[in-house]
């Protein structure tokens, strides 16, 4: 099967899984916080359910063949750590030894013949998916009576990452911590060392809760409505209870991420790129070849799939891979006592940066031998900018914003702006940015997608060295931020606090940075920023999807383009939490566009060639295009709507 063949039947197969989970689409970003306070009691006599960081592969081979014995029982787990609140949820074990989240790790080299049993020590049948050969024939659930044994035999089918995962209550899609990875090493040659990751939800329904959201018309509305207590795992614990990665500077690194919930998670890393070597759904897994390859700085991950992912630690230090959508990282996914946003000033003395849920902390060192990592060249002139955080336009919610000032800035500018200016840099101009806090409340500023020092990174009590970490930026105290945009490209600068209020208010821009001999000209390069607006009223403390999505700050903005002439538009998703489709158009339907760069690192050759204006863009991607625009006057429509075809804001362009 051709490579592009095979890449639409996997695309197409995330498609019918993301229709399938259409239901849970929006679960995520309305759970009421609060109700999150209130986990089952645990049940006394139940077993344990430890974490399991898939460094052990489960079973005992017999010959050439792996015998695996699962078995599915309720357990009592502690997502948060020891000190963490006790859930009592169904999870898998081998044999007759202790539960885990994830399920144990089924990892085999290609070709070995699996033969697994599951026992059912559930009280109801359990439907167990994935236990199947990897290769084009479809994979028949195995349906386990309550107290019974099943086994089946198959062989692993081709290398790759994959998943298997459980249901007790007929889920249709990976959902809860019955599950795990399935890992098929390529025959022959040496394995690469790698870490697996596998990503899990809980929530606290129970079964015929989850049966009533299976079958209503809207289930996210009824799902909202039970108010249920929500929370993201990797590989069963909740940050900042996951494990700590540590890395020597210039170590290749390769993850697998499973994602075994129900929902997409955009996974960002902060201060490197990543490339992402191979796709898949749980069941097949495509390899991305060479020439395809790229560098992000977040790839969306579908809900139910899978990525192989590699990269280079090149500075020291402490840094994050987490989930951008804000509602799977806030505060308010702790378990145990969830913050109120308005206390978060003052959470700065924790290890936490005011975060929850699906994130692991990376440090890097450095080894003795190795040299310096790049730092300032002080003897180059530095570029020294003023930017300020200050309040916007009084009002019942605090409109929040930037002035920008200093080297190069033709004046001061007279009130605030919101969304941030576009913030240009040139590639190898040593830059020091004087962050200002006008705000009358703390924040924390990150500089998404630029490799620079840790310490400047922006998690505050996180990002640094050793204990020189990034503090809180307290009201009326400001903090010097010095790097080198090692490549030009569109970037985003984003307060990184997490409490669901000062993104919505403003806090967030786009970070430019242009090549030597280029200078970034308005007339022709178009900035396209997509946020939200505002907090719903109905629930202060959480941000639902029915606040106002804005582009460039507003529901409905307007531009002039010149007629005749090639422009570039930088996209850049900012949202707390969205996935939206992004098309410009005529009444025709969508123009052509050429893709030049993601995430500031630009697209393979094989992509660069005219498509139709259409981008699917998650929060924390930039993309970039060319649009040839042809001699004449008319209009163009910029729209933005969700994935679902919702629609959701639109700017209108005038070419004259
Ligand atoms: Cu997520």
């Amino acid at each position: 099967m051709g490579q592009k063949h095979q890449a639409q039947r996997i695309s197409s197969l995330s498609l019918t899984l993301a229709v399938q989970v259409a239901f849970f689409a929006a679960i995520a970003v309305a759970v009421p916080a609060i109700a999150s306070a209130r986990p089952p009691v645990n049940e006394p006599s139940a077993s344990p359910v430890l974490p399991n960081d898939n460094q052990h592969p489960a079973g005992a081979f017999e010959g050439s063949a792996l015998t695996l014995r699962l078995r599915a029982a309720r357990g009592s787990w502690q997502p948060e750590g020891p000190n963490g609140p006790s859930l009592s949820i169904e999870a898998f074990g081998e044999g007759s030894s202790g539960l885990s989240v994830p399920g144990p790790l089924i990892r085999v080299p290609e070709g070995t013949p699996i033969v697994a049993s599951v026992r059912n020590n559930l009280d109801a049948t359990l439907t167990v998916h994935g236990l199947c050969t990897h290769d084009d024939t479809p994979c028949s659930p195995l349906d386990v009576p309550a107290g019974e044994t099943r086994t089946v035999t198959f062989a692993t089918g081709a290398a790759g990452t994959y998943h298997y995962w459980a249901s007790s209550f007929g889920a249709p899609v990976p959902f809860r911590e019955l599950g795990g990875a399935f890992i098929v090493d390529s025959r022959g040659g040496a394995i690469q060392p790698d870490r697996v990751m596998v990503l899990t939800e809980w929530s606290s329904l129970h079964p015929d809760q989850l049966r009533q959201v299976l079958a209503a018309d809207v289930p996210d509305r009824v799902f909202v409505s039970m108010h249920p207590g929500v929370g993201f795992m990797i590989n069963g614990l909740s940050w900042p209870a996951t494990e700590r990665l540590t890395y020597q500077l210039h170590d290749t690194v390769r993850w697998r991420i499973v994602n075994l919930t129900s929902q997409p998670h955009p996974m960002h890393l902060h201060g490197f790129y990543f490339e992402v070597d191979s796709q898949g759904d749980g069941l097949h897994d495509q390899p991305i070849s060479a020439a395809d390859h790229h560098s992000v700085v977040t790839e969306l991950l579908p809900a139910g799939g899978t990525m192989t992912m590699t990269w280079t630690p090149e500075r020291e230090g402490n840094w994050l891979f987490h989930c951008h959508i804000m509602s799977h990282v806030s505060p308010q996914r702790r378990l145990s006592a969830p913050t109120d946003p308005r206390e978060q000033g003052h959470a700065s003395h924790d290890n936490s940066g005011g975060m929850a849920g699906m994130i692991m902390g990376i440090t890097v060192r450095r080894r003795d031998t190795a040299p310096l990592p790049d730092r300032l060249i002080e003897s180059k002139p530095v570029r020294r900018l003023r930017l300020v955080m200050a309040r916007g336009a009084a009002g019942p919610e605090p409109a929040f914003g930037f002035l920008l000032s200093g080297d190069g800035i033709a004046s001061v500018p007279d009130r605030v702006s919101a969304p941030g200016p576009a913030l240009v840099l040139r590639r190898n101009e040593p830059v020091e940015i004087t962050v200002v806090n006008h705000l009358g409340e703390s924040t924390a500023l990150h500089w998404h997608g630029m490799e620079l020092e840790s310490i400047y990174d922006g998690v505050h009590g996180w990002s640094g060295i050793d204990r020189r970490v990034a503090p809180m930026i307290e009201p009326e105290e400001s903090f010097v931020v010095r790097f080198t945009p090692p490549r030009a490209g569109t970037f985003i600068y984003h307060t990184h606090l997490h409490d669901q209020r000062q993104l919505p208010f403003g806090l967030y821009g786009p970070l430019i940075v242009v090549d030597h001999d280029e200078t970034f000209d308005p007339e022709t390069d178009h900035v396209l920023i997509v946020g939200r607006s505002g907090l719903d009223p109905a629930a202060p403390d959480v941000l639902v999807s029915q606040t106002p999505v804005v582009l460039n700050g507003v529901a409905a903005p307007e531009f002039v383009w010149k007629a005749g002439t090639r422009h570039r538009v930088r996209l850049i998703n900012i949202t707390p939490g969205d996935i939206f489709s992004v098309s410009v158009q005529t009444s025709q339907g969508p123009v052509q566009w050429t893709p030049l760069a993601k995430d500031g690192a630009p697209v393979p050759a094989s992509a660069r060639h005219a498509v139709p204006a259409r981008q699917t863009i998650a929060v924390g991607e930039t993309y970039d295009f060319e649009v040839d625009v042809e001699p004449g006057r008319r209009k163009l429509w910029i729209e933005v709507r969700s994935t679902g075809g919702k629609w959701e804001a639109q700017g209108m362009v005038i070419v004259r």
